[in-house]
């Protein structure tokens, strides 16, 4: 089994992605849209394959991954019957199983934050997805998108504290930096929903925490009830398109040295290294402008923003912050040259001073 929780400061949304070790078939729950390419980054680096996301809710904070997700790599998309969403490959109802290699998810209608929220099980109750039905120490509102206090207090009491003490609970929030509680403590402990609060008590709570709409509620629940498609398409390709770049998972534009090769008088190259680098055993690549990394900024002015700009070092580490720090002065066509100048030795391509 391969498990990891994903974050999204943004929204503060936690996605999870779930997968099996042997078929390599792999799920997300409550992917969000701005970090599409980070959750394909990982799929690709960890060889997985994509064959499902699953939303716990329509979310009215932030735009789902799910029908990007779909367009790019041909994943499913599944969410309950009652979220009365559109564009759903899969309508879930209470007990229904979605099954990935050996393992499989039970989904658990746990309405009351909203009236299509699924709690995801996993193989019999080890991990529970709980979306915005159960957070950690807290739960989700119930002041909008036909949210109920009272449905919301009995799916938490029936459907989530039914599960095993041991359980995991992992949820779709936490505005504080928490990642993972358990049925046993929040029986316990959550302020809310311990077993120890009566149902009148979390009505009355709930109907008076005078919470601000969330920011993105107007644009995301709209592109919720589609399962995330934008209303124009175009808006989705928003990718770099000068030459094949690929995506790291820590969210960099690569490029590979036989590209840059063929098409060195295409792109600005900057090589970042200090000048002894620069010009000692590696040598450095035709036409290559010094700027090391540390004066890459106050230096700015000599690298042109029309012209797609390569940044290259020795391995590819510190031309890596170099394109992050380039995008965040403006310039939009930037990529690092993958693994360095030891790569493009390693291939035998051409330099300029070095020794072989
Ligand atoms: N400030 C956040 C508010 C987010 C929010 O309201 N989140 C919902 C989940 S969609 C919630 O139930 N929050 C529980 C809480 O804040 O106690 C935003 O603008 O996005
Ligand atoms: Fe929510």
């Amino acid at each position: 089994m391969i498990f990891r929780q994903l974050f999204d400061p943004q929204s503060s949304t936690y996605t999870y992605l779930l997968a099996d070790s042997a078929t390599r078939e792999a799920l997300l729950i409550d992917p969000v849209f701005e970090q599409a390419r980070r959750d394909a980054a990982l799929l690709e680096e960890l060889g997985l394959k994509l064959a499902w996301t699953l939303e716990t809710h329509v979310h009215a904070d932030h735009v789902t991954g799910a029908w990007l997700h779909k367009k790019r790599l041909g994943s499913r998309i599944a969410l309950s019957r009652d979220s009365g969403a559109d564009g759903a490959d899969r309508a879930l109802v209470d007990g229904d199983r979605i099954a990935f290699g050996k393992h499989g998810l039970e989904a658990r209608a746990t309405p009351g934050h909203t009236s299509g929220c699924m709690t995801y099980v996993l193989d019999g109750g080890k991990l529970a997805f709980t979306g915005d039905a159960l957070l950690i120490r807290g739960c989700g509102r119930t002041d909008f998108q036909q949210g109920s206090p009272q449905r919301l207090f009995r799916s938490v009491r029936e459907r989530v504290f039914s599960l095993p003490d041991e359980c995991l609970i992992y949820p779709a929030h936490d505005y504080r930096g928490l990642t993972c509680s358990s049925v046993a403590e929040e029986k316990m402990y959550n302020p809310r929903l311990a077993e120890s609060v009566g149902e009148g008590d979390f009505v009355g709570y709930m109907n008076h925490l005078g919470l601000a709409h969330p920011k993105q509620m107007d644009i995301a629940v709209p592109a919720n009830l589609r399962c995330g498609k934008p209303e124009k398409d175009e808006a989705a390709g928003a990718d770099q398109d000068w030459a094949p770049l690929s995506y790291t998972f820590a969210g960099i534009w690569e490029l590979q040295p036989d590209w840059l090769q063929e098409n060195l008088s295409r792109v600005q190259l900057i090589d970042v290294r200090e000048p002894d680098e620069f010009n000692g055993a590696l040598g450095h690549i035709t036409g290559a402008k010094l700027i090391p990394l540390g004066s890459l900024i106050e230096n700015s002015g000599k690298i042109s923003k029309e012209k797609p700009v390569v940044v290259v070092c020795r391995s590819g580490a510190r031309s890596a912050q170099a394109t992050v720090l380039l995008r965040n002065a403006g310039y939009a066509k930037v990529a690092n040259l993958s693994g360095g100048m030891l790569r493009w030795r390693g291939q035998r391509f051409a330099v300029e001073g070095g020794v072989d």
